[in-house]
């Protein structure tokens, strides 16, 4: 098992990396997972949830090695059949996978071939006759077969990590003509238990189906702006640094966020303005959506109207918080367009950007039928207090955040146990697009108590508290936090 999966990623470290059969099975094992399962791994592992569904495979395989090799005592065939098959499985995994190029086939290939007759050979050294040499014959073989396998696998890694994607990161400065005006000190409560109005980029929230973080240079990346177009583009990294460079602060939100979830962040994106890119490939009438697609093959769908809209802050953003995109936020390239969830606006490691229609294509969670069109729900959330904190009683501080995004928030009230509506106070607006942060007074007698919060829009309108859950598009409701007041 280890020979065959080993062989694979090494062949894969030199053709292409996403084609080692290990990594191209957990791949689509994401892709299959149903909603409820792979919810469930994000709340319980977080950002660890791939490590898990690795450690997982690998504990299956050996598990399946196990009786392959228990059903193999008497003859060799259980054994050759289990190879066999699993390397088919590898070689249906890769051939699936969006991102298989005309190489990638000879990864599963190297598995289904290496493992077949690396278990063939210590077959046979097996059943020779059990006298002592040929059973240390047989020990020994064993062992250099699983150093050699270890060799490969680290081989294969390290053939796959040799595009220097530091070293192309490092090199970039970016000097945005206009900058993000100052956060003033004022837009947040940190200090009372909200989040800082910036979120540095090690602690923003961090949603993707990628297994391996895709490593792509900046001087190799190409984006080809096609479809419904006049002008078809084909863009290099430097002729985005040619044009006019914009910071803006943002929010970004995941539709997949509970209502008091986590995954929301504010960042200062550096980056070229959309709509005029558009403009200049002159998007023909009827076209409604902007497929993207990354470079790991995952595909999203905007609503065009959503960037070309003026005032729409859509960019394609090259850095965040002054630096270069990180790796893993999409380096060197990624989509940010405020007001629409993660899943139709943010792809990150973007290469492809085709001008089409809502009817003729649906990216990958329209294809899981999650909402095609996703613009952010007004929301607020509880920070403090915290689920089930113990907090004096008396006066006490309540806060937390509301977004309406791109449309601002207007009001967010605070009620205590079903009480009466209590306005609190709001930080200072840094823009619509922006998270917002509120506190209140509250006097607390001694005892149990639920805390909940919810926002107006300027619009006009206020959240409900109808229960929806995240998935189409969208959770509502009010958040509401348990806690104890003691003396
Ligand atoms: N290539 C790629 N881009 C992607 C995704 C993805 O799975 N693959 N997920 C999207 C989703 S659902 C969200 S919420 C945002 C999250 O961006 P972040 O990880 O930088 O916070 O990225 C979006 N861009
Ligand atoms: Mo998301």
């Amino acid at each position: 098992m280890a020979v065959a999966l080993a062989a694979g990623h090494l062949v894969a470290g030199l053709v292409s990396p996403l084609a080692s059969p290990f990594l191209a099975v957990g791949n689509t094992a994401i892709d299959l997972t149903p909603h409820p399962v792979k919810d469930f791994a994000i709340r319980t592992f977080g950002e660890n949830d791939k490590l898990v569904l690795l450690g997982g495979m690998a504990v299956v395989l050996a598990g399946l090695g196990v009786v392959a090799g228990l059903l193999s005592r008497r003859s060799p065939w259980p054994g050759i059949a289990a190879a066999a098959l699993l390397g088919l499985l590898g070689i249906a995994a890769v051939l699936a996978r969006p991102t298989t190029t005309a190489w990638s086939v000879l990864a599963p290939l190297a598995s289904l071939v290496a493992g077949v007759t690396a278990f063939r050979w210590l077959w046979s050294l097996a059943a020779a006759p059990a006298v002592a040499p040929g059973r240390r014959r047989f020990l020994l073989s064993t062992a250099a077969v699983a150093v050699g396998a270890g060799v490969a696998a680290l081989g294969g890694q390290l053939l796959a990590g040799r595009v220097d994607v530091e070293a192309s990161r490092r090199a970039i400065r970016l000097q945005p003509r206009e900058t993000a005006p100052e956060i003033p000190f004022d837009a947040d409560f940190a200090r009372e238990g909200t989040p800082e109005f910036i979120t540095p980029n090690s602690k923003f929230y961090r949603v993707d189906t990628a297994l391996t973080v895709p490593r792509l240079r900046a001087e190799d990346w190409r984006m080809r702006v096609h479809g419904m177009v006049d002008n078809e583009m084909v863009l290099t990294y430097d002729d985005l640094l040619r044009r006019p460079m914009v910071e803006k602060t943002i929010t970004l939100v995941c539709v997949s966020n509970e209502v008091g979830g986590p995954y929301i962040s504010t960042s200062n994106f550096i980056g070229v303005d959309l709509a005029d890119l558009l403009r200049e490939a002159g998007v023909r009438p009827g076209a409604d959506q902007l497929a993207t697609r990354s470079v790991d093959g995952w595909t999203c769908g905007t609503p065009v109207d959503s960037i070309m809209a003026p005032g729409s802050n859509a960019m394609l953003a090259l850095g965040m918080n002054g630096e270069p995109l990180p790796i893993e936020r999409g380096f060197p390239v990624r989509m940010v367009v405020p007001g629409l969830y993660g899943y139709v606006s943010a792809t990150k490691w973007l290469v492809d950007a085709e001008l089409t229609t809502f009817d003729a294509f649906d990216a990958y969670w329209a294809q899981r039928k999650w909402g095609k069109k996703a613009p952010v729900k007004t929301m607020s959330r509880v920070d403090r207090p915290k689920s089930f904190e113990r907090v004096p009683a008396g006066r006490f501080v309540a806060a937390g955040i509301a977004w309406a995004q791109h449309t601002g928030v207007d009001r967010v009230e605070v009620r205590v146990d079903g009480g009466p509506w209590q306005e609190a106070t709001l930080s200072r607006e840094v823009n619509v697009d922006t998270w917002r942060m509120w506190r209140v007074e509250l006097d607390l007698k001694e005892g149990n108590h639920t805390v909940e919060c919810r926002a107006t829009d300027r619009k006009g309108y206020t959240q409900t508290n109808d229960r929806a859950a995240p998935i189409p598009d969208g959770a509502t409701g009010w958040h509401s936090m348990v806690f104890t007041s003691v003396a």
